[in-house]
This record gives structure tokens, C-alpha cells and sequence, in this order.
């Protein structure tokens, strides 16, 4: 028996061969806070589903792997506090011991690979933090990448990490970066990072036959696509940078490390900028589940 349960939806869809999008629950739970969490959960799913996708929210609920929530679970997942934040290294434990968590990245394309969905719409992935050099904080997700083989669709990663070192580790595992319909790669709340990306693909068609071919050639892991946040939702490089020093100094001033510093510095830019940075993660996280909808409609389109 399969050790993640899919929502009836989800069951049905992957069923009929229908487009499925697998969507984190981690950015619920510590990337937003609430109740904008839920309003925005919500949202994601809709997107996806007027995609002419099915969303499949991941998380684990009472030791459950499920792909696919209902509303309900949604909303105790995105009101609840002190819920695990679950990466490849903490699924197993979580459910062997009954637990309740959500889903990294990492976590959530493991749970989509199992299920049979290769699309996976999220903000931001996490990636090599400034000064890993020191503290050698590299995110799982980027491992994850490389052995995984989902699709998944990004803004980018956040300017809280080192982007050029990003790309970098993402080179060496052998990762597609792929950045849409432009030349530079995107960083999230702005939609250059001032980067050439490794890639550029235009169209969502040749996206999903890309990822067909990786796995023909027998290379396992997935893409990443780089969508740039739409324009008149983005907070330019400059205006950011002074804020997401002063939320790494007081990280840092606090001893905030490991797991718990991406939500932190998410937690303290929002406060830093009254809640902008909020209204920028919602309109490029809502611009890539569009995205991964139409990735995944061609996907099902192709043979087998
Ligand atoms: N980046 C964001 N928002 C997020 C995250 C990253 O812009 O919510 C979350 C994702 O779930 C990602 C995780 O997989 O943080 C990475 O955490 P870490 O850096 O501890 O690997
Ligand atoms: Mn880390």
C-alpha cells in the first residue's frame, strides 16, 4: 500500500489522467502569518483549479501523508502553533510517531514523486544562506532537486539567501534552472536577481516535455522554473536590500539558526516592510500555481 494517501480529488484526477499540482504546506504554516495564511491557501488551490488542475496540498496530519486537504484540514493546518516544519530528514520520524507536520520543498516533491505528480507550484525554494561558508546552511530542497523527479515551479530564491552560491550547488547536482519567458533569473520579490539564468524556456509545453526527457534519459531528480513575480507586484532589489540585512542581523542577534531561520527572517521582513513583502509572496506564489496549472495540463498531454 502506498504511504501517501490522496484526497478523494486527487485520487480521481491522477486516476482519469488529469493535471494534478502539488502545493507545500510549509508556507502556510511558517512562511505566512495568520489569518492571512488561509485566505491565501485558499487562493492557491483556486488558482490551480481554474488552472483546470487539481491541487494537491501536502502535509502530514496524525502520522498520514496526504496529498490533497480538505478545506477543514487546511484551516486547523493553518491556525494551528508549533507545528513541525517537516524536510526529508524529519518525514519518517513524524510519521512513525504519529505526528502533524508541513511539508518543506523537499518533503513535499518526495510525497508528490510517490503519488505520481510531477508538477509542484511554491513561492520561494530555500537554497545556500549568506555565510554558509560558515555555517554551512544549505537547503535540503537543492539535494532534494537533484534526486526528485518533480517540476517545480519558484519565484526564485529569496535575496535572504546567497543567490550566486545558489546556483552554483544547484549546477554541481546537476539541476535544470530554468527561467521563464526571460533571460535573467528571477529572486522572488523582484524579478531580477541580476543573474543570467542558466536556462530560458518560453513556453509551458516544452517545459513538461523537458522534464519526460530527463526522466527518459534515466537522470533522476526534477526542474526548476523560475517565474518572475508579476510587474506591478514587485518591490525593487534596492528598497529590499536594507530590510533583509537588518532581519539577518537580528537573526543573528538572536541566535536564530537552522531550521528555524528561513521562517524567522519571512516573519521579520513582513514586519520590516508592514506586511508588502506579504502582498508580493501572494501575487507571484498565486502567478506560479497559474504556472504549474498550465505545466501540468501539457504534461498529461504527452504519451505516457
Ligand atoms: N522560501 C519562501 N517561503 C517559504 C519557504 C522558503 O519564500 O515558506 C519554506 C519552504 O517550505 C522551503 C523551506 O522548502 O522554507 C526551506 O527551509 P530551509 O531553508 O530551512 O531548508
Ligand atoms: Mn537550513
Amino acid at each position: 500500500m502506498s504511504l501517501v494517501t490522496p484526497s478523494p480529488a486527487v485520487a480521481a484526477a491522477l486516476a482519469d489522467g488529469r493535471p494534478v499540482v502539488a502545493l507545500e504546506s510549509t508556507i502556510i504554516t511558517h512562511g505566512m502569518p495568520w489569518p492571512q495564511n488561509l485566505e491565501i491557501a485558499r487562493r492557491i488551490e483556486a488558482v490551480v483549479r481554474e488552472g483546470g488542475a487539481e491541487p494537491a496540498t501536502v502535509a502530514v496530519l496524525g502520522g498520514t501523508l496526504r496529498a490533497g486537504l480538505e478545506d477543514a484540514q487546511i484551516e486547523a493546518l493553518a491556525q494551528a502553533r508549533g507545528v513541525a516544519k517537516l524536510s526529508r530528514a524529519d518525514l519518517a520520524v513524524c510519521m512513525a510517531e504519529g505526528g502533524t507536520g508541513a511539508t518543506t520543498v523537499a518533503a513535499t516533491m518526495i510525497a508528490a514523486a510517490m503519488a505520481g505528480i510531477e508538477v509542484f507550484a511554491t513561492g520561494g525554494i530555500g537554497g545556500v544562506h549568506r555565510g554558509a561558508e560558515q555555517s554551512f546552511d544549505v537547503s535540503a530542497d537543492l539535494q532534494e532537486l537533484s534526486q526528485t523527479p518533480v517540476t517545480v515551479v519558484a519565484a526564485g530564491a529569496k535575496a535572504i539567501l546567497d543567490l550566486p552560491k545558489t546556483l552554483e550547488v544547484l549546477e554541481t547536482l546537476g539541476v535544470p534552472v530554468i527561467a521563464y519567458g526571460q533571460d535573467a533569473l528571477p529572486a522572488f520579490w523582484s524579478r531580477s536577481a541580476g543573474l543570467r539564468a542558466p536556462l530560458r524556456m518560453d513556453e509551458p509545453g516544452a517545459i513538461a516535455r523537458a522534464h519526460r526527457m530527463r526522466r527518459r534519459l534515466g537522470l533522476p531528480g526534477g526542474q526548476l522554473v523560475t517565474n518572475p513575480i508579476p510587474e506591478e507586484a514587485e518591490i525593487p532589489r534596492a528598497e529590499m536590500t536594507p530590510v533583509i540585512g537588518r532581519a539577518m542581523q537580528d537573526a543573528e542577534d538572536h541566535g536564530i539558526h537552522g531550521k528555524d531561520l528561513t521562517p524567522y527572517l519571512l516573519q521579520r521582513i513582513y514586519e520590516l516592510t508592514e506586511g508588502r513583502s506579504l502582498d508580493a509572496n501572494v501575487a507571484l506564489v498565486l502567478a506560479n500555481a497559474a504556472l504549474a496549472a498550465r505545466i501540468a495540463a501539457e504534461m498529461v498531454s504527452l504519451p505516457a
